[in-house]
């Protein structure tokens, strides 16, 4: 006589797995008893049916979509399995389950743009911030944590990057040429701290525009501003 209901073995399960865990991927086990002869004869099932989880009729639950595993889209994941007696008896049991996602280094820092700017002028001192730079990661952790460094363009050694904030400051000063910009290209990294890290890069350009002079341009250049290139270099520099 089928007189007694059927039951998980536990009313909440818990289980830790990594974000992008591949498909058919093993979670945990249910198991559902009945005290009566035979055992649970049934079907048990997840609710609600949109979770990227499966359960098969011997109460194992595995990964259903890989994809759907982003826990920087969802973290963690909330929901029932139940056990439904066949008819005629319409005895069920239900439990909760919550499954977390362990963070993966499955993102790279971003810039918030792919170039910065900064200007130095004749006012320059050692010190002085030029430009900041930032980039923002979405793992967690070590993952998401971003160190900043200058790759390549300082040769001359005259800028320095706080890896921690992204400051550009002036170590050293730069000497300025009259009636010209100075320009300097830093390409700069986000580096994050994974186990396996990754990295972005951005682009700082630095100006660093000497005196200029109209009256030296006028005495010298006088009436040939137009048809000279270089002068109208000269000009732009004027104007900037
Ligand atoms: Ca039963
Ligand atoms: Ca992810
Ligand atoms: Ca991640
Ligand atoms: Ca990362």
């Amino acid at each position: 006589m089928d007189d007694n209901p059927p039951k998980f073995d536990q009313d909440q399960y818990t289980e830790c797995i990594l974000e992008n865990s591949p498909q058919d991927q093993f979670v945990l086990h249910t198991r559902v008893t009945d005290l009566d002869l035979g055992g649970f004869v049934g079907t048990i099932r997840i609710i609600p049916e949109t979770v990227p989880f499966s359960i098969s009729h011997d109460g194992i639950i595995r990964v259903k979509s890989s994809v759907d595993l982003d826990r920087e889209t969802t973290a963690s994941f909330s929901f029932q399995v139940e056990a439904q007696e066949n008819p005629p008896s319409s005895s069920k049991a239900t439990a909760d389950v919550t499954i977390t996602l362990l963070d993966e280094n499955d993102n790279s820092p971003q810039f918030t743009t792919s170039s910065y700017e900064g200007k130095v002028f004749s006012n320059q001192t050692v010190g002085m911030q030029v430009v900041k730079v930032e980039a923002a990661d979405l793992d967690e952790g070590p993952n998401g944590e971003i160190s900043y460094s200058i790759e390549f363009g300082n040769e001359r050694g005259h800028f320095e990057i706080n890896e921690n904030n992204g400051d550009i400051t002036l170590i050293n000063q730069i000497d300025l040429v009259d009636n010209t910009i100075l320009e300097f290209a830093l390409y700069v990294t986000a580096k994050d701290g994974g186990a396996i890290t990754r990295s972005t890069a951005a682009i700082v350009n630095i100006k660093a525009p000497g005196e200029s002079h109209p009256q030296f341009l006028r005495d010298t250049y006088q009436g040939q501003v137009e048809e000279d290139q270089e002068d109208a270099d000269i000009l732009k520099v004027l104007t900037v």
